[in-house]
This record gives C-alpha cells, structure tokens and sequence, in this order.
C-alpha cells in the first residue's frame, strides 16, 4: 500500500491505516509500504553497504558460493550480518515510528530487536532458492495448533526490486497460519506443496518497508541485472529469555533513542560493533 502525503511527512501512520496493517499481517502474513525512506538516504546506505559487502565477498566468496552453505547452491544470495555501525544503525532503520507502532501492537510494547542483517540477491545466479519459512516449530512435533506471532522481520529494500533482479516470491494468505509441527524438520515438504500454491513476485520500490511473520513461506531467486539487490533483514521479537547477539559500542548505545535502547536492552552493550559476517 501507499501512504498518505500526511503519513509520509510526519512518518507515523494514521489509526485506520495502523489497524489495517496488523490486519493484514494477521490475516495474509505481510504488509507493504512503498516508498518510504526518501531515495537519498536509501542511497546512501546502499553505497554504504556495498563498500562492506564487496570487499567481504572477494574475500569470501568461496565459502559463501560453496553449495553446502545454506540456500546458496547456485542461487548467489548472500546474508550478511551488518556492524552496529551509521548509517545502518540509523533510527529510522532500527526505530522507525511506522513499524514500532505495528511491532508494538503484535508483539507487545516489550518486544525486542534480535536481528541485525542483509539478505542480497548478487548478479550471476542461476538457480531459486527452496522455498522456505524464516523459523522453526517452537514445540517440534508436539503441538498441532497455530501459534501467535512471534517474530516479525522487516525488510528494507536499497535498490528497486524488479521481475529482472531477484525478487522475494512470498506464498501469502495463509503459510504462517499453519500449526506448529508444520514448521518443524520433518513437516511435510513446502517446495513441493509451493508448486501448486499461490505466490508473488515482491516488487517494491527502493526505500518500501515490508513487515511479514518470519512463518511465511518464500524463497530468493537469482538476480538476471548487473547490480546488487539488498534487502537489509531486521527481525523484532516478542518478549522472552534471549542471550543477545548483535554488539553495540557503549557509545552509540547510550545516543538511541529511548525505544530504540528498549528494543536492543538484551543485545550485547558495550561491545565493539562486530565485523560483518556471514
Ligand atoms: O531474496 C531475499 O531477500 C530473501 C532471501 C531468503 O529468504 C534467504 O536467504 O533466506
């Protein structure tokens, strides 16, 4: 969806818009804003991304390539896990209003940030990725019925995503309402049940934001363009025990504002902010 001029200027969303977006997410798993953060500072932190992301890929590149690392068998995806660092660690990257109010409403006011990363369809793929939930079963085999939600990620698009260069295809309406031993191991095989399902192409301009349950089924496919297609990968999490993983310098902590400093409170504070990794 599209938000109003008003919505975009004072980047908060209005009570209807805000009640139909953690509908939706309810019901069909996602929500889409497109077009939100202005293309200047949607360029600027794909620029910034892409001074970290090419030198670590050189380096890398054969362990990221190898086919038995993940869903990278041919599929040249590659998931970064950023450093607590600007211009990514921006507020409204990590904070912004828009999503908070939906996260807080899911999730609960206490939720947290657990998540701190990229997923980039890089030129040269040739193959889709499986199509795949972004969670586990919480109870394995033990539990046959849906659970709420309990983790929702947002995606940041840095670049217009396009039929051309790799888009997300997302099987909506219904894959996160499934009980909970669906989303285990052994559940039956969501590639093979997904060839006879509904899905689309996630086509969305650069700076949209997409808030989807992390049960929702998906894959990455290759990208046919010249250029890199970022989606910077946040995941924000109902309240629970957690050993923190992502590093915040003391500093940089200390200058968040108040929400962002609840979101991260059980994150690694006062740590140097890590290398990327993958
Ligand atoms: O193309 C994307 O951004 C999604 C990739 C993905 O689902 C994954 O790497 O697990």
């Amino acid at each position: 969806m599209r938000l109003s001029a008003e919505e975009l200027a004072s980047g908060r969303l209005s009570p209807e818009t805000l009640e139909l977006a953690v509908q939706l997410i309810k019901v069909n798993g996602y929500v889409l804003f497109e077009e939100v953060l202005p293309r200047a500072k949607v360029e600027e932190l794909f620029n910034s991304y892409v001074d970290i992301l090419d030198p670590y890929f050189e380096e890398h590149r054969e362990e990221i390539l190898n086919p038995g690392n993940g869903f990278n068998d041919g599929t040249n995806h590659v998931r970064l896990y950023l450093p607590f660092i600007k211009p990514f660690c921006q507020e409204a990257v990590i904070a912004n209003p828009i999503v908070t109010e939906i996260i807080d409403q899911i999730l609960g006011e206490d939720c947290l940030m657990t998540y701190f990363a990229t997923n980039t369809s890089m030129p040269g793929g040739k193959n889709k990725q499986p199509v795949h939930a972004d969670t586990s079963s919480r109870y394995g085999n033990r539990y046959d019925a849906n659970l709420p939600i309990a983790n929702l990620v947002v995606n940041y698009p840095l670049v217009d995503v396009t039929e051309n260069n790799g888009p997300m295809e997302v099987w909506p309406g219904g894959t996160h309402l499934h009980p909970d031993s669906w989303y285990a191991p052994n559940a039956f095989s969501k590639p093979k049940l997904a060839e006879h399902m509904h899905h689309i192409k996630m086509l969305m301009p650069a700076g949209s934001i997409l808030i989807r349950d992390d049960r929702v089924w998906h894959r990455g496919t290759p990208n046919h363009s010249d250029k890199h297609r970022p989606n910077i990968a946040l995941i924000y999490s109902a309240n629970g025990p957690r050993t923190g993983s992502i590093q915040i310098p003391q500093e940089t902590y200390d200058q968040l504002s108040a929400k962002a400093q609840r979101l991260l409170r059980k994150e690694l504070i006062g740590y140097p902010a890590a290398e990327p990794k993958h």
